[in-house]
């Protein structure tokens, strides 16, 4: 046929967006913090995670995909209390490469702050949609309050779809970040290296005496001996919860376990609700330290 192909047979290639170039972008902005312990890597995983964990396995509602905390009602929910800080962060590098969705940006923030602080690899598939209007947003009350104890804790993560060996890993995140009165009303870190993903967690948790902290703000615990580390109650329930317990004492012992099973238990949160076929495929980002 001469070779001669219409304009409309040639097959439209997908635009091919760098994955591992906006990581890179993100892990260039970790440090650009001057107050939060010179990181914002862990309010990024706490943006992924709350972009995830309102999914309800039952009703197949809420999840990442949507974006949908970029709308009020759940922009304002108050577990989201503080996250317009890392969603604002995140903004110029949407700007830069708008290609991406808002949805695929937050899990791959998330992504990019655990492996650039230390952390597992955790494998990454994009595809995210975002949703255009607030009606897709999730109601209130579907994140975990951190007043309650292991039944709460239970009814929360069982509805997406996690057991207690995943729960327990999870939570295992405490090791970044801290507590902000402004925010949460809680206050103080989980561990003395805040912006490094290891499995202090756990081993704060078991390792420390807790005592109640005396202050007008929500019941929280502080170490006894230093009174500069916090536990949530919440947190306390894993240790007192005779099946939560045995794993908090294998992360403890076993950081290689803890990795592994947090990679894969954070995996799954990223993927909660998001349509596949199983022929995606699957990302390993290079920590920057790894990519020179
Ligand atoms: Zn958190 N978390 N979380 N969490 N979280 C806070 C902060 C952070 C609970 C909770 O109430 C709180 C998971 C599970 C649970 C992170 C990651 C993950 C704060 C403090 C509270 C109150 C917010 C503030 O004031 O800024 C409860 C009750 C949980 C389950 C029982 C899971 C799962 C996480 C990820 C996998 C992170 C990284 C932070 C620190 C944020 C920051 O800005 O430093």
């Amino acid at each position: 046929n001469g070779g001669i192909l219409e304009k409309t047979q040639v097959p439209l290639k997908p635009k091919t967006i760098d994955y591992q170039k906006i990581y890179n972008q993100i892990a260039d902005i970790l440090e650009d913090n001057d107050w939060d312990d010179g990181s914002n890597g862990p309010v990024f995983v706490r943006l992924a995670w709350h972009a995830a964990g309102t999914y309800d396995k039952v009703s197949k509602t809420g999840g990442s995909n949507g974006a949908t905390m970029r709308f009020s009602p759940e922009s304002d929910h108050g577990a989201n209390a503080g996250l317009k800080f890392a969603r604002d962060k995140l903004e110029p590098i949407k700007q830069k490469n708008p290609e991406i969705s808002y949805s695929d940006l937050w899990s791959l923030a998330g992504v990019t702050a655990i492996q650039e602080m230390g952390g597992p690899t955790i494998p990454w598939i994009p595809g995210r949609k975002d949703a255009d209007a607030a009606t897709a947003c999730s109601p209130d009350g579907r994140l975990p309050d951190a007043t309650k104890g292991p039944s709460h804790i239970r009814d929360i993560f069982y509805r997406m779809g996690f057991d207690d060996r995943e729960i327990v890993a999870l939570v295992g995140a405490h090791a970044l970040g801290r507590c902000h009165p402004d925010r949460s009303g809680f206050d103080g870190p989980w561990t003395a290296s805040p912006t490094m993903f290891t499995n202090s967690f756990f081993t704060e948790l078991l390792g420390r005496k807790w005592v109640e902290k005396k202050w007008k703000g929500p019941k929280q615990y502080i170490d006894k001996e230093t009174g500069e580390l916090m536990m949530l109650p919440a947190d306390m329930a894993l240790m007192q919860d005779k099946n939560f317990r045995p794993w908090v004492e294998k992360y403890a012992k076993d950081d290689e376990l803890f990795f592994k099973d947090f990679a894969a238990a954070f995996h799954k949160l990223l993927e909660l609700g998001i349509p596949r076929t199983g022929e995606e495929k699957v990302y390993h980002f290079k920590k920057t330290d790894e990519s020179s």
